[in-house]
């Protein structure tokens, strides 16, 4: 299998955990969106990463997609079974991976416009989304279970990409999330190799 990401990425930081954690052999390719390589555009019309190359020649994306891909894989590892938790961890990571459209939703409005043409509404009503998501995590913390999955995994890759792009403006208001991720490294060994980077 071929993984189209790139390290700043929070999607393919999830996904490429979720690899790990299941024990997945991916022949990882970085990628470069802002170029629109001729491999990825060809696999995905929207030019988005990550994307999986599964090895019958299919193309899988989202990050979501994959997900549900490599839990199948790995029958049933990644998700847990019973309805009500698979529901909680499904919900975790859509709020961690909604948290992190808003996020990119500001970078992109930054990098994309000339700075004239920067919306700063926009950039607010964004940040008030992720902090309000965050606020949400805090106050209702993932229960520690025994066994990772794909949510843990999904807020995870949040945290470290806020970490990397907005350090310093959202750790003081959350710290239950900070400790709850110095928890979550001690089950997860790999999270400083694989967590969002420059
Ligand atoms: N919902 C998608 C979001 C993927 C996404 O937006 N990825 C970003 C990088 S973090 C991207 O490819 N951006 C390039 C673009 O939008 O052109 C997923 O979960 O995979």
């Amino acid at each position: 299998m071929k993984l189209l990401w790139s390290p700043s990425s929070p999607y393919s930081s999830k996904v490429r955990m979720a690899a790990h954690f299941l024990g997945l052999k991916l022949n990882e390719i970085r990628v470069d969106t802002n170029t629109a390589p001729a491999i990825l555009m060809e696999s995905n019309p929207l030019g988005k990463i990550p994307t999986l190359l599964t090895d019958d020649g299919a193309s899988v994306f989202d990050s979501v997609a994959i997900m549900h891909y490599f839990d199948r894989l790995a029958k049933g590892k990644l998700y847990p079974s019973k309805k009500g938790k698979r529901t909680d961890a499904e919900v975790l990571e859509a709020l961690s991976d909604g948290i992190c459209d808003c996020l990119l939703a500001i970078i992109y409005e930054r990098r994309f416009r000339d700075d004239e043409k920067v919306h700063q509404p926009w950039i607010d009503r964004q940040w008030k989304k992720a902090t309000s998501g965050l606020a949400h995590l805090s106050a209702n913390l993932p229960k520690s279970a025994k066994k990772l999955h794909g949510g843990h995994l999904a807020l995870a890759a949040t945290l470290g990409y806020l970490d990397l792009r907005f350090k310093g403006q959202w750790e003081a208001d959350h710290a239950p999330l900070i400790d709850w991720l110095v928890q979550f490294e001690k089950k997860f060994s790999a999270y400083q190799e694989l967590k969002p980077s420059v």
